[in-house]
This record gives structure tokens, C-alpha cells and sequence, in this order.
């Protein structure tokens, strides 16, 4: 396939599917984006984007005037199909396969001998080989043979997606070499990290276990976290000088993990392999008892203030810079004190669009506040006013959630400065 270029029909035009699509669009190839949100389609079609990535912007509308990138709410025949639909996860913590089944079966009527599906999406370990192929032999096609199949996983950051789609290393999990070498040579249309191949569950399992490595990592800082607090010493300098260790890679605590990767793909392991999977389930329940800790926390800092007390929380996204409150920790210790009577809470965050607690301006936010929660470290929490910030608040207490802010700042302008972890 090497430097032919391709019709390539891209389902799923999210966090993914978009910049992949602009991707190949802007490397020649011919892509047809298929969403069924009509809103997505109708915007992108006007070269627009409804969500929010360092640069996508320009490579859309780029992708879209060179009339390589169109939108439509079903698919069509295609040299190539790449499937980049979500894959959530459901309230009994079992992956939710509802869109990668719905859309492997919408492309059926569309294939062709000679044609390759790509599913990009994390799923849970053999869902190319027990999900998927059983769906494209209805096709007719001789699977391996006569339609190439693989796994290919996406492994971008948000806020850094441009970049690592062409710069981090991708693997490719092709269900025979065939399906490996071609899908590589599309792949090398725009990737300069490099491309290794292996057979699809393998590839399953490696995106999977990269996001469980995090995830395990952050528990154990979490922990620590706790137990520093207990100890009455400082996680922060316990992880930096850790660090001095030459194999020591002690990650940071947090309000929680979150994000549609870490906190879900852990668990497709631990669904398919529940008595095995034993650690993984653990630093899963770590993680998600952060926002708790949080709450315990600020409950203990108030519990002096009489009546009705007022949290402003600064940052309500899964993490710093960018818009995707998706299982944000944040969100969910904004739910708690919404829940509790005596608690009042607003949220300032620039990167937010809307939300009823919502305000927009941090002094405004924090007006009569006996605590201010910084909860994600936004680049604009940088250089706050504390001392216009202690002016306006009810009772001088912060609470550092992330280690960002300078504790000897933050007392000299008069504030109780509290950090998670000490
Ligand atoms: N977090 C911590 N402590 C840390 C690091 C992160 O509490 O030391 C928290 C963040 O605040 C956030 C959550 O973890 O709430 C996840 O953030 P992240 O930056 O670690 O990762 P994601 O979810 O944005 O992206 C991850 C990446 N995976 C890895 O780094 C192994 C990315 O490469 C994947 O492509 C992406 O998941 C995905 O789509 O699966």
C-alpha cells in the first residue's frame, strides 16, 4: 500500500477518529468521516470541530478545503475501514461493545475483496477475534484472505494528539502477517515513531496493560498519599527524593484518576480474568476512592465552621489544559458536596463551556468561600492573587490537591494552605 493513496472510511469521528482522519486526509488520502451525530457530521463538514485539541482546528479545515475529508452519518465503500468508535464501560464495570459491534455490522454491506478493517478502539483481549471476525464473514470475504483485519491501537494524550499520532510508536495486531504488513504501510503514510507487528489479542492486551501500568502506579502513589497524611509527613518529598533512585518512577496523587482510558480499560482485564486480575481490581478502587479522601478532607478543614459552608473548586476536568470533564475525579467530589445539605459549591474553570455551577471569573467564584479546592492543575491557576484571593473569601483555607501551588505564597498572603498528601 506504500505511498498509494487510499480511500479510507473512518467510523467513529471522536478524540480519535477526528485527528486520524485529518491525518490521512492531509497526507493525500481520500476519507469519508462517518459519525451518527449529526452534529459532528454538519460541523465538520464545514470544516469546524466541536472539540477542543491543540491545533486540531486548523487540520480539519485544511483537511476539508482540499477536499480530502467529508462527513456523513453512514458508511460507503472504501479501499480502507478504520474502526474508532467508544468503547465505554457499564455500570457492573463490563465493557460496553455496543458501538464496535453496531459498527463492524455497518460497514458488512460495504466490503470488498481486497478491502482492510482497522479497529483502533481499546477493547477488551479477542474482541477482533470473537467479536469482530464472526461479524465481517458475513460478508462473504475470505477473512485473512480476501478482507485483511487488525487491531491497531490507538495510544495518543489528549492535549498532545498531532504530535504523538506521528511520533509515538504504534503496534499493529493483524489477524495473519498479510493483515500486519498492510496495515502498517498505511499507518507509515504519517507515522515516524516505529511500527511493530503481532497478532491482534496480543495488540488488545498491550494497549490495555499500558493504561493498567498507569493506573496501577498512580494507586500506589495514592496510597502513599494517604498514608503520608496518616504519618503526618509530605508524599511530595517523599516521591521527589524516591526519584533520585535510579529505577524509582514513584508517579503523583491526585483527586483521582480520570479520563475514558485509565479509570475504564483496567477493568476489561479484570472482567475477562476476575480471580487473576487482582492488583489491577485494587488500584482501580484506590483510584476511585480519591475523590472520597478529597471530600473526608475538606469536611475535616470546615469542621469548625458553623452553618452553611462554601467550596469553590478551581479545575473540573479529568486533568490540566484541557476541556473533557468525562469521569472526571473532580466532577464526582463535586457531586458529593452537592449532595451534602450543609456544603454550597461553585466551579471555576476556564476550559469548562458550561455547567450549572459554573463561574467564570475566580474572585467572583470564591466570594464568601471557606475553602477553595484547587482540583486540576489548569497552566491559568498558575499565577493566582492570593492575596486578593484571601480578600474575598469567608475563611483563609486552600486546599492543593496537585502540589502546584508555593506553600510559603500561599501563607504569606495570609492563607491556611492544605495539601493532599501531607
Ligand atoms: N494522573 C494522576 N497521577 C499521575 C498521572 C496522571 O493522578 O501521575 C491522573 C490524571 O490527573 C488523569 C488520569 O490520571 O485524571 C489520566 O491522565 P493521563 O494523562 O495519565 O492519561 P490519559 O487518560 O489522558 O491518556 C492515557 C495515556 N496512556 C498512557 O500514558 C499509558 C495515552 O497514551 C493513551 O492513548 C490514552 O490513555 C488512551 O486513549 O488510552
Amino acid at each position: 500500500m506504500n505511498g498509494i493513496k487510499k480511500k479510507i472510511c473512518i467510523i467513529g469521528l471522536g478524540y480519535i477518529g477526528l485527528p486520524t482522519a485529518a491525518m490521512f486526509a492531509t497526507h493525500g488520502h481520500k476519507i469519508v468521516g462517518v459519525d451518527i451525530n449529526k452534529s459532528v457530521v454538519d460541523a465538520l463538514n464545514q470544516g469546524k470541530i466541536i472539540i477542543e485539541e491543540p491545533y486540531l482546528d486548523i487540520m480539519v479545515q485544511a483537511a476539508v478545503t482540499s477536499g480530502n475529508l467529508r462527513a456523513q452519518t453512514a458508511p460507503e465503500e472504501a479501499d480502507v475501514f478504520i474502526i474508532a468508535v467508544p468503547t465505554p464501560i457499564n455500570k457492573d464495570k463490563t465493557a460496553d461493545m455496543t458501538y464496535v459491534k453496531s459498527a463492524t455490522e455497518s460497514i458488512v454491506p460495504y466490503l470488498r475483496e481486497g478491502n482492510v478493517v482497522i479497529l483502533e478502539s481499546t477493547s477488551p483481549p479477542r474482541t477482533v477475534e470473537d467479536l469482530m471476525l464472526p461479524i465481517l464473514a458475513d460478508s462473504g470475504l475470505k477473512i485473512g484472505e480476501q478482507l485483511l483485519v487488525a487491531h491497531s491501537p490507538e495510544r495518543v494524550l489528549p492535549g498532545r494528539i498531532l504530535i504523538e499520532l506521528v511520533e509515538n510508536n504504534r503496534i499493529v495486531g493483524g489477524i495473519n502477517q498479510a493483515s500486519c504488513e498492510a496495515v502498517r504501510d498505511l499507518y507509515r503514510t504519517f507515522v515516524k515513531g516505529e511500527i511493530f507487528l503481532t497478532d491482534a489479542t496480543t495488540a488488545e492486551m498491550c494497549k490495555l496493560m499500558e493504561n493498567t501500568f498507569r493506573d496501577v502506579n498512580i494507586a500506589l502513589a495514592n496510597e502513599l498519599a494517604k498514608l503520608c497524611e496518616s504519618m503526618g509527613i509530605n508524599a511530595w518529598d517523599v516521591i521527589r527524593l524516591s526519584n533520585k533512585h535510579p529505577r524509582v518512577n514513584l508517579h503523583q496523587p491526585g483527586p483521582g484518576v480520570g479520563g475514558h482510558c485509565l479509570a475504564v480499560d483496567p477493568w476489561f482485564i479484570v472482567e475477562k480474568f476476575p480471580d487473576l486480575a487482582k492488583i489491577i481490581r485494587l488500584s482501580r478502587e484506590t483510584n476511585d476512592s480519591m475523590p472520597h479522601h478529597v471530600f473526608d478532607r475538606s469536611k475535616s478543614i470546615l469542621a469548625s465552621v458553623q452553618g452553611k459552608q462554601k467550596i469553590t473548586v478551581l479545575g473540573a476536568t479529568y486533568k490540566p489544559n484541557i476541556d473533557d470533564i468525562r469521569e472526571s475525579p473532580v466532577m464526582e467530589l463535586i457531586e458529593l458536596f452537592e449532595k451534602d445539605s450543609e456544603i454550597e459549591v461553585n466551579i471555576m474553570d476556564p476550559h469548562v463551556k458550561s455547567h450549572k455551577l459554573l463561574e467564570n471569573d475566580l474572585l467572583k467564584a470564591a466570594q464568601d468561600s471557606h475553602l477553595v479546592i484547587l482540583g486540576v492543575n489548569h497552566d491559568e491557576f498558575a499565577h493566582v492573587d492570593f492575596v486578593r484571593l484571601k480578600g474575598v473569601m469567608a475563611e483563609p483555607n486552600v486546599l492543593d490537591t496537585r502540589n502546584f501551588w508555593d506553600r510559603k505564597a500561599v501563607q504569606k498572603a495570609g492563607l491556611n494552605y492544605y495539601l493532599l498528601g501531607n
